[in-house]
């Protein structure tokens, strides 16, 4: 990112002559009250984040699930005690949407009483004393007992048993249901679960087995939810809001392979899944109502995504057909907060558990439709896809934000009353440079930040190569610079997410990740950018306030600011440096605490000695430098300090500040904009 060398740099630092404190005051007026939500989370299954990711599932490929792209096969099974394996599609399946099944003989060399079979998990499974929650369907005839364990991969020992009684019968599925708890934690998360039963008891020669799936415990003990310990480090991300299902997600490769929320619902049998845009099977069992639990358990705004007839191949649906769309999409709003008694989809809802409609305030029209298929796709959201959609919606819902996928900056006219959508995945000096670009934003351009990233160092070439492996220190600096330049403008940002946010280690593609994860917990890793976005989102602004410098206006560089009022009428400072050799004094004060003595909390945020350090999941060395302290003001409530070069902080005071706020704030729909080049969309993107 920056160019001159740390030695070099060190160099300058101690040659240059102490320079004069930035003198910056902090106005108790004029400023303008923000949006209710900023900070938030943005999920898509991209790479294992869902499915081996944040869906809590341990067992791969549950339900042998396929399609024409990637098509049903045994992958992450193996056989136990001489089994023979081999994958059916049955006449009588456990259900139509999961026509395939494996079935599990006893081969003529079988080496022991006991067969089953094995399944490796996502690349492993962790094993800790804890309560494991499974089911497995088996059809054929068997009188006996069955045995499900958790063992090492390694070396066979077994950590955890559980007899599972009652055999099973012909021409029937039956559900097993089991609760294992281990005795001991597994030194290492190489472990396999494994069902077993006596050969001998099996009558019809082999039996069918299919759905077979284990949790752990799971986020607020949600059934079929979500893995804790990533869920933990969400919620220390202080969001507000979750915008799923993507993403490239919700477009699918081709018209035919779309994110089909209606195959997203009720009991995991029912759901077919989906062929991923990110190279695998998705099982879809972090599906529609899994999301708003999530969005529930966190307190999350849900920002829900519906199709919008664009594929990333670049098809979309003709004009002539597109009714069919638009009725989709708001059948779905239906599902989520329609009455369970006077709507069909609110009705169906109810009838999978959830009577209680759901709150929705913000639709996003599709994703990214500024790119696949360029020209013609984006013409055609500009032609009817978009106007007639939102026109749907203002007419349905009217209380809906909403949000277009492209934004301003990607060449997209936002009508009045809606918003658009900027994902900028840019370097470091380019996120520098657009400091002032939505100072420029008027009002009626309401914009989300739904996406974003630093990508690849200064002069790096973008999505082939020359990608860091992880978020680096100097790449999240140029983050923490661009929200600051989104939250002087907070009544025109929605909100701001990085993306994407969750990786599994052992699957990708797009290296820039919030945060990398693998099936042994202990290999979280939060990445440089997650402790600035962090920081920055733990302290919100709910008025910004003018700053103004005596020698006029400030020209934030090498430092970058932003000052406001929290909801609880703190004075709320928040900086970034960039691009400096040496420390940037400076001095502070709030119009409406004068006095000396008055404290604040000062946190910075310093990276390793040169700019291209990460959070590495392999060394586990952490290399963001925390410091908080309390300052106490002098006089006149001057607050004096200096922040080191590549250094974010925030300051927030103890004492009120007095904000008188102006009317006609905004929630604000604004666009974005679109320079960025996102984050990868797979082929789409690359074309
Ligand atoms: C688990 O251990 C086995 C045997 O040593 C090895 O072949 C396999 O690659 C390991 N798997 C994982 C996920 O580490
Ligand atoms: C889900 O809805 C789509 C669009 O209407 C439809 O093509 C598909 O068949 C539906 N799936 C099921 C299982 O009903
Ligand atoms: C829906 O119908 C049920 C059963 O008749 C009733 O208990 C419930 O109050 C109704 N809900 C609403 C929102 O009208
Ligand atoms: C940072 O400094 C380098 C080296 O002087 C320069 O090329 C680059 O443009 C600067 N970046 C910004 C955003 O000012
Ligand atoms: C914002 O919206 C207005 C009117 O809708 C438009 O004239 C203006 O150019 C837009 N762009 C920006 C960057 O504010
Ligand atoms: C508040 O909004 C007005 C009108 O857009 C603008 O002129 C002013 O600079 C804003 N104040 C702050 C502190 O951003
Ligand atoms: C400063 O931070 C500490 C620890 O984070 C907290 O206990 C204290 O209340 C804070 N003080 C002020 C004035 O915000
Ligand atoms: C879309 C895509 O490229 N996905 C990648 C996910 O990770 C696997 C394993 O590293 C890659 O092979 C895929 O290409």
């Amino acid at each position: 990112m920056i160019s001159l060398k740390p030695a070099l740099l060190a160099a300058l630092a101690a040659l240059s002559a102490p320079c004069l404190a930035i003198d910056l005051r902090v106005r108790s007026t004029g400023g303008n009250k923000t949006t209710d939500i900023m900070y938030g989370l943005m999920h898509e299954d991209i790479n294992n984040s869902g499915d081996g990711g944040i869906y809590a599932e341990l067992i791969s490929n549950r339900a042998f699930q396929g399609s024409a792209k990637f098509p049903s096969n045994l992958d992450g099974w193996s056989p136990v005690g001489g089994a023979v394996l081999s994958l059916q599609k049955l006449a009588q399946p456990l259900s139509s949407a999961l026509p395939y099944s494996v079935n599990v003989a006893a081969s003529t060399n079988a080496n022991s009483a006991k067969i089953g079979l094995a399944n490796g998990g996502y690349w492993g499974i962790d094993v800790k004393v804890q309560k494991y929650t499974g089911t497995f369907h088996v059809k054929g005839e068997y009188d006996g007992d069955f045995e499900v364990s958790l063992r090492s991969a390694i070396t066979g020992e077994v950590f955890g048993r559980k007899t599972v009684s009652g055999g099973s019968v012909a021409g029937e599925w039956t559900e097993k249901e089991f609760e294992l708890v281990p005795e001991k934690n597994a030194p290492s998360s190489n472990n396999t679960f494994v069902i077993e039963w006596d050969a001998e008891g099996v009558k019809s020669g082999s039996l069918d087995l299919n759905l077979i799936s284990l949790f752990p415990p799971t986020f607020k003990g949600r059934k079929n939810g979500l893995r804790i310990d990533l869920a933990e480090a969400l919620v220390d991300l202080k969001p507000t809001f979750l915008r799923f299902p993507g993403g490239n997600m919700l477009e699918g490769n081709t018209l035919d392979t779309y994110w089909k929320w209606n195959e997203t619902l009720g009991p995991l049998k029912n759901r077919p899944g989906m062929a991923g845009v990110w190279e695998y099977q998705q099982t879809l069992g972090l599906g529609l109502s899994e999301y708003m639990n999530w969005a529930d358990d966190m307190n999350l705004e849900p920002i829900v995504g519906v199709f919008a007839g664009l594929a990333l191949d670049g098809n979309f649906v003709p004009e002539a057909e597109f009714d069919w769309v638009i009725q989709y999409a708001l059948d779905e709003i239906e599902f989520l907060t329609g009455d369970a008694n006077t709507t069909q989809w609110g009705a169906v809802r109810a009838s999978l558990g959830y009577p209680k409609p759901w709150t929705v305030n913000y639709v996003e029209i599709g994703n990214e439709d500024w790119l696949a298929g360029r020209p013609a796709g984006f013409d055609s959201y500009k032609a009817y896809r978009f106007p007639r959609l939102m026109k749907a919606f203002n007419d349905k819902y009217p209380h809906i934000q909403i949000i277009a996928s492209p934004s301003v900056f990607d060449g997209m006219t936002i009508p009045k009353g809606a918003a658009g959508d900027y994902h900028p995945y840019l370097t470091p000096d380019e996120f520098v440079q657009r400091f002032g670009r939505f100072d420029a934003l008027t009002r009626d351009n309401l914009t989300l930040i739904g996406e974003a990233a630093s990508t690849h160092p200064n002069g790096g070439i973008a999505w082939d190569g020359n990608l860091m492996p992880f978020p680096w220190w100097g790449g999240s600096v140029a983050e923490a610079i661009f929200l600051i330049s989104a939250e002087r403008n907070g009544d025109k940002i929605i909100g701001a997410t990085y993306a994407p946010g969750l990786r599994n280690m052992n699957r990708w593609q797009w290296s820039m990740t919030q945060i990398q994860h693998a099936a042994d917990p202990a290999l979280t890793t939060l990445s440089t950018s997650y402790h600035v976005w962090r920081l920055i989102a733990s302290h919100i602004i709910r008025t910004t306030l003018p700053v103004s410098a005596p020698s006029g206006a400030p020209n934030f560089n090498p430092l970058y600011y932003v000052a406001g009022s929290s909801a609880e009428n703190t004075g709320v400072f928040k900086a970034a440096v960039y691009n400096s050799t040496s420390p940037v004094p400076v001095s502070l004060r709030f119009e409406g605490i004068e006095k000396e003595g008055a404290v604040a909390n000062l946190t910075v945020l310093t990276g390793p000695s040169e700019p291209y350090g990460y959070n590495d999941p392999f060394t586990r060395a952490d290399v963001v430098k925390h410091e908080t302290r309390l300052l106490k003001a002098g006089k006149g409530g001057e607050f004096k300090f200096e922040l080191p070069g590549l250094s974010v902080a925030v300051l927030e005071t103890a004492d009120k500040i007095k904000v008188e706020v102006p009317v006609g704030k905004g929630k604000g729909k604004g666009k974005g904009d679109a320079k960025g080049k996102g984050k990868g969309k797979g082929k789409a993107r690359r074309a």
